[in-house]
């Protein structure tokens, strides 16, 4: 789907989903925004039983004068085309009404396949990093809407808990591009809760379930906004007894829940993606995390098992299920460790210095993660296989690796990027990046999991790598103490028997 397909309608009504938050109000305004600045008039609807009511919303509508109606009526037939927004039309959460043409543009799960002009995006944070990617694409002079701007930052801002849940690297670059209102944003901040809602909190953390032997505590919510959830879980954590802690509620959708964590054996993470795998989605950060579940799939899979009993079991079945091993100490019997040696594969390269000055302060951005790097002579930002991208220091490059004198091409999802944290100037690496072999034919000791295993590596031990069964763990031979897990995929591809020529 092209948004300039929507340019060829001269009559375009934008509907919100009802009971409509934050994020579904900035994305029909972005919309709006666009077909003015195309000299198009449009306009933007909501339907359902309620009234935008809660007082950070209003105050939102408020401010931004945002040019919403409230529609109660949906017998009558919509002249033109119709296009929902963070919602899909037909779905449960939206009024249906009848329409010459209709079209879809939203990030939740894909729930109605039958319309042609669909743009759903499930991976994305928000339907504002859509929108924004959308009017981007298409040169949308933002600095001329600085409502709109404030807007689409605080529907991802709510979206994602307060950008906790955010995994994206799409929605950092939204959140991180948005010139917004700092005073309004912080007004809206401070007017998050209702009183109805302070009261749903209290309530369920009278309710709490804790379990002290495996320190943890499940919580239970009456249905609330989503961020709501990650009010409690904050609170909840500063029991003593509770290390890792999960705040759930029912919506008319799914189950949204919050996941906190305060031990580094556990990334809130971690058992946030663990919590949802095969039923929904689930991320965020090492301490802060959230997730959804779709209730069909659910329903499907555990029957009417009570949700408090799915989370406590889901926890248990987290915490037994992995080893723990700390580098710095651990004493493995290499006997049942095979011989391997990485294969001569290419992979590409760009010299930190020809980018940036030694010193410089660097974010590099991948589809996995943020990583924070000082730039240092002879570094090298090396792009893996997967799209992974590490440095790599010193000589190490050298010892490694040949250049080869060609570019290096590959298909990614998102482009991996170096920001200087302090200009902001950014680098598309795989617009720099050449080609290089390893060379490396040093033998590596190497067990495929059986199990899960978490490594505390000799270089970091405060960050665990996660391995699943079906990862390896693998050694080096000349330091027993150098050990790191490699990805299935990645060891099947790259490590070959140890003496193959
Ligand atoms: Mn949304």
């Amino acid at each position: 789907m092209n948004i300039r397909e929507i340019l060829e309608f001269d009559n375009i009504t934008i509907q919100c989903h009802d009971n409509p938050d934050a994020d579904t109000l900035a994305s029909g305004y972005a919309l709006y925004c666009y077909l003015k600045e195309h000299g198009k008039n449009s306009r933007i609807i909501y339907s359902g039983r309620q009234l935008i009511s809660k007082d950070n919303l209003v105050m939102f509508v408020d401010n931004l004068k945002l040019p919403i109606e409230y529609v109660a009526d949906n017998t009558k037939k919509i002249d033109g085309l119709l296009v929902t927004v963070d919602c899909q039309y037909g779905a449960r959460n939206v009024t249906k009404f009848i329409a010459d043409e209709v079209m879809i543009i939203d990030h939740h799960q894909v729930e109605i396949t039958d319309v042609k002009s669909s743009l759903i995006r499930s991976n994305i944070g928000s339907c504002s990093t859509i929108m924004w990617e959308l009017l981007k694409k298409e040169n949308f002079p933002f600095g001329k809407y600085e409502d709109l701007q404030t807007a689409l930052y605080y529907g991802l801002y709510t979206d994602t808990s307060q950008f906790v849940d955010i995994t994206n690297p799409l929605d950092k670059d939204m959140r991180d591009a948005m010139k917004f209102d700092p005073v309004l944003i912080k007004r809206l901040m401070n007017a998050n809760m209702s009183v109805k809602e302070l009261e749903i909190a209290g309530l369920a953390m009278i309710r709490s379930i804790v379990n002290k032997q495996e320190r943890y505590a499940v919580v239970k919510s009456r249905p609330c906004d989503p961020n709501i959830l990650g009010l409690i879980s904050d609170f909840v954590l500063q029991v003593s007894d509770v290390d890792i802690c999960v705040v759930f509620n029912k919506l008319d959708y799914g189950v949204k829940f919050s996941v906190r964590s305060c031990i580094k054996e556990a990334k809130a993470n971690d058992v946030a993606a663990f919590i949802s795998k095969g039923i929904g989605s689930g991320g965020g950060h090492i301490s802060k995390a959230g997730g959804f579940i779709d209730i069909d799939e659910y329903e499907r899979k555990y029957k009417t098992t009570q949700l408090e009993s799915y989370f406590c079991d889901m926890i248990n079945s987290y915490l037994d299920s992995y080893d723990i091993i700390e580098a710095q100490e651990a004493d493995v019997n290499i006997s049942e460790f095979g011989m391997f040696q990485r294969k001569e594969i290419v992979l590409g390269y760009v010299k930190a210095t020809d980018l940036f000055d030694t010193g410089t302060e660097v974010v590099i951005r991948t589809l996995e993660s943020d990583i924070n790097i000082g730039v240092e002579d002879d570094m090298y930002f090396m792009i893996g296989i997967k799209g992974e991208v590490y440095p790599v220091r010193g000589d190490a490059f050298g010892k490694r690796y040949t250049p080869v004198d060609e570019p290096y091409n590959m298909k990614v999802e998102y482009e991996q990027k170096a920001m200087d944290v302090n200009t902001g100037d950014e680098y598309l690496l795989l617009r720099y990046a050449k080609s290089c072999i390893s060379k490396s034919k040093v033998p590596v000791y190497a067990k495929r999991l059986t199990r899960g295993v978490k490594v505390f590596t000799s270089w970091d031990n405060d960050c665990y790598m996660l391995g699943e069964s079906g990862d390896y763990l693998v050694i080096s031979c000349n330091d027993l103490k150098d050990m790191f897990i490699v990805d299935k995929e990645i060891f099947e591809t790259t490590y070959e028997e140890y003496g193959n020529d």
